[in-house]
């Protein structure tokens, strides 16, 4: 089924944020620290205020007086949404203009003169723990140095022990770069406040829209139902649109100051520089094995740099995310991880930029140590996997740091894989070109991934249950309203979801609506991140349509004069058992349900329904993915010649949808492997604030993607179905990195750090022989 929403999308018909406008609207615009560490001595802001142009101009200090110069983050730390004292990162939120437009607004920020005395920054996190490192959040009382927390999993000693009695001992230091999630349309608000009703309506770009009202609520103390958050169409969140940026604040703040509605939209570089990246692990990993390669335990250390202000994104729990899957998709006897978190002079963040909560490094982590390993023992790198995979019989499986993988056949999805790419042939074909002096290389993963946060009692984020709902509501004749807690970013939420309750009910997905988005038109939920849309509110709407149908059985059962035990259903009717003609069809049974037919005990008069659904467990898509790079011994250029994924998602509603999610994520992980980061110089000046910079992969860099696919259902999902938008971005980096190593391989590279540029990768294979 095509999306239903391409017909509004391709026609340019979109509602976008910043394609809001409200009678009388004014413009705001932040003022940015151009320093990465810095005390503020003074503001002056009367010059800007003086504009003929500017209604207001809000400092931290105006926000001090209405308790809101500082805010919550995700993970429990305070945020500066204006900076008081200090600045911490380049292009933090110093100060705020309103004015009539959006030029006067720019205008205005330069004439605001900000006296600061600059201050030595911390960049480099693997020195943000040293004894004279400046201390960034003096802010915190008793803050003496830069340490965020400890946190670990897994059995230390046992792994201790392990790896002590082993045979082979591979170890590997390796750095997941900083990224963005760098959506195509940057963040922005307009916020509109109505004196007269103190309604406050928040047009937002938000992958949350009911935990945002919520925290607007909390935090300002305004009343919850007097706060709509209209999330509408969303030019991509990749975790970016997760939390909440000082700018909505600001908005807000305008709007009550003004009386005014007011809209902020962020430019590129603002976007770039100053909302939630992610990654920024830097991991000392080893892996124990015997002499032929059965893995026997996995242990790591994290440095991970968390930025100015904890704004990392996941569960309360787990102040490392899901970083705990890290021993994979393998059958191993012990694991232990622990992971420091720092401070350092750059931009908050840690959000799981297509990744469940770091499932992303933890994949990473794994499929580059089993690389290494079948380097150091010469082994053939699937090979290896294959004699390691979980096998079919050991699921549901229990790993070694507590997680109950749902379903997997992981070597049949490998095998897939490897045959789709003509693994063997390639490998001849190396050995050809390898003898001609050229470097070509192939790259094998596999990933399982966790997601579909999550069951309720173990999961929650800043105290929010995390559970999702699904209300349904069937017309009097038979067309149907579908509303949802979680939000689409250009996922197809509208035909997907539309795709669950036509499966369940035969109405046709065209005569369902989805509605999503707005949080006085849905019900309450955490929203959409972690691919949990589909586990969560998918199953919520899967149950709801079912509760529909068994209303509907009720009444069928009243139309027809016979008890419900005596009907059947097949897709869109109930029928007397034995007597397939005498049926009533659901447009049928929804007309009666308002009609003036007497209803027996167990409907009120409509089928409507609603579900909150809380998951019994995370569920736990897989894949294999193989890469085949030629890389140019001169320039150390990469061309990814060839790329085979074959995912499992378990049951899949819309296949073309999947292929699209995994056709991004693949490009996603090209663009990490090979060119993106977020760089900084020694003084913390960020280094990649454009797409001159920061590059992201285009058709040019990526191959013609050739996808397989398994199907191994989810067995505690209504309708089989696992996540999948993430997969392909958690598993892609290591299957491309692996195959740009495994092109080295000849150098006697082992390893080399995303992302693998020309310059990365020629130097990497500087000085060592090579035929040619
Ligand atoms: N599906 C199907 N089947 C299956 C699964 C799934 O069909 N089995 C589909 C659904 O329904 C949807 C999609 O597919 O439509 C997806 O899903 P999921 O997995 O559930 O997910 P979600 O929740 O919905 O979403 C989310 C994700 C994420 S998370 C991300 S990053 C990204 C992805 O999604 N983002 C985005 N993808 C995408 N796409 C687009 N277009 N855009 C965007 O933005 Mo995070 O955490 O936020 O970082």
């Amino acid at each position: 089924m095509h999306r239903k929403e391409d017909a509004r999308f391709l026609r340019g018909h979109g509602t976008y944020v910043d394609d809001v406008t409200l009678p009388g609207m004014l413009h705001g615009a932040v003022l940015r620290s151009p320093y990465a560490h810095a005390k503020i001595v003074s503001i002056d802001t009367s010059a800007a205020e003086a504009h003929p142009k500017v209604r207001a101009v809000i400092t931290g200090e105006t926000l001090a007086g209405l308790n809101l110069a500082w805010m919550p983050t995700l993970s429990g730390d305070v945020q500066a949404v204006l900076a008081t004292d200090k600045v911490r990162f380049q292009g933090q939120e110093v100060a705020f203009v309103v004015a009539e437009d959006r030029y006067s607004a720019r205008d205005a920020l330069e004439l605001i003169d900000v006296d600061y005395e600059a201050l030595e920054p911390v960049v480099d996190a693997r020195k943000a723990l040293d004894e004279d490192a400046p201390v960034i959040r003096d802010d915190l009382e008793g803050r003496t140095d830069n340490h965020i927390f400890d946190w670990e999993t897994g059995d230390a000693a046992r792994t201790d022990e392990v790896f002590a009695n082993a045979e082979v001992v591979t170890t590997q230091d390796m750095l997941y770069p900083r990224v963005h999630p760098a959506p195509l349309e940057t963040c922005g608000s307009v916020a509109d406040m109505d004196p007269i009703t103190g309604k406050l309506t928040i047009w937002t770009t938000t992958q949350a829209p009911h935990a945002h009202r919520t925290l607007y609520a909390l935090v300002a103390g305004l009343p919850e139902h007097k706060i709509r958050v209209i999330s509408p169409d969303i030019g991509g969140g990749f975790g970016n649109k997760v939390g909440i940026y000082p700018g909505y604040v600001c908005s807000v703040v305008g709007s009550i100051v003004t009386g005014k509605p007011v809209k902020w939209i962020e430019d590129r570089s603002e976007n770039l520089m100053s909302t939630s990246f992610a990654r920024d692990y830097h991991m000392h990993g080893e892996i124990a094995s015997t002499k032929d390669g059965k893995i026997l335990a996995i242990r790591v250390k994290v440095l991970a740099d968390h930025g100015a202000f904890n704004g990392t994104a996941q569960p309360t729990k787990y102040p490392a995310g899901f970083f705990g899957v890290f021993t994979g998709s393998y059958d191993i006897e012990a694991a232990h991880a622990s992971v420091t978190g720092v401070y350092t002079n750059k931009a908050p963040g840690g959000v799981a930029y297509a990744c469940s909560f770091r499932i992303t490094e933890a994949v990473y982590l794994v499929e580059r140590l089993v690389d290494v390993l079948a380097y150091d023992l010469d082994m053939d790198p699937a090979q290896l996997r294959m004699k390691n995979l979980l096998k079919p019989d050991q699921f549901p499986y229990q790993s070694k740091t507590g997680w109950e993988y749902d379903s997997g056949d992981y070597p049949r999805t490998l095998r897939m894989a490897l045959d789709l790419a003509h693994y063997d042939e390639l490998r001849m074909e190396q050995a050809k070109r390898r003898d001609a002096g050229e470097l070509m290389g192939i790259g094998v993963a596999f990933f399982t991934e966790a997601v579909g946060a999550g069951p309720r009692k173990h999961m929650d984020i800043l105290g929010l249950g995390m559970a999702d709902g699904a209300e349904l509501r069937v017309h009097p004749t038979g067309k149907a309203v579908l509303r949802l807690s979680v939000q689409s970013q250009g996922q197809g939420h509208e035909t997907t979801f539309a795709q669950i309750v036509a499966e369940e009910l035969g109405i046709s997905p065209d005569d369902i609506d989805v509605v999503h988005g707005d949080t006085d038109q849905t019900p309450f939920g955490l929203g959409t991140y972690g691919s949990r849309s589909t586990p969560v509110s998918g199953a919520a709407t899967a149950v709801v349509a079912r509760k529909v149908r068994e209303r509907a059985k009720i009444v069928a059962s009243a139309m027809l004069e016979v008890s419900p035990d005596d009907l059947e259903w097949e897709k869109g009717r109930w029928f007397v058992k034995g007597d397939p003609a005498a049926g009533k069809s659901i447009q049928d049974i929804a007309m009666a349900a308002h009609s003036s037919l007497e209803l027996p005990e167990g409907v009120e008069g409509q089928l409507d329904a609603t579900c909150v659904y809380n998951p019994p467990n995370l569920t736990y898509p897989f894949g294999a993915y193989v890469c085949v790079v030629d890389v140019d011994a001169e320039t150390g250029q990469v061309k990814v010649r060839d790329f085979v994924a074959v995912d499992d998602c378990g049951v899949r509603i819309n296949p073309m949808i999947v292929e699209g999610q995994v056709h991004g994520g693949l490009a996603d992980g090209v663009g990490m492997a090979l060119m993106q980061v977020m760089a900084f110089d020694e003084d913390g000046n960020h280094l990649g604030g454009s797409f001159m910079d920061y590059l992201l992969p285009t058709s040019m860099e990526c191959p013609s993607w050739r996808l397989g696919e398994t199907v191994t259902p989810s067995p505690h999902h209504p309708i089989g179905a696992k996540g999948v938008g993430e997969s392909a971005t958690v598993g892609s980096p290591a299957a491309v990195v692996n195959a740009v190593l495994d092109a080295l391989k000849p150098y006697g590279v082992r390893h080399a750090d995303m992302p693998l540029t020309p310059a990365a990768v020629w130097s990497a294979a500087q000085g060592r022989p090579f035929r040619t």
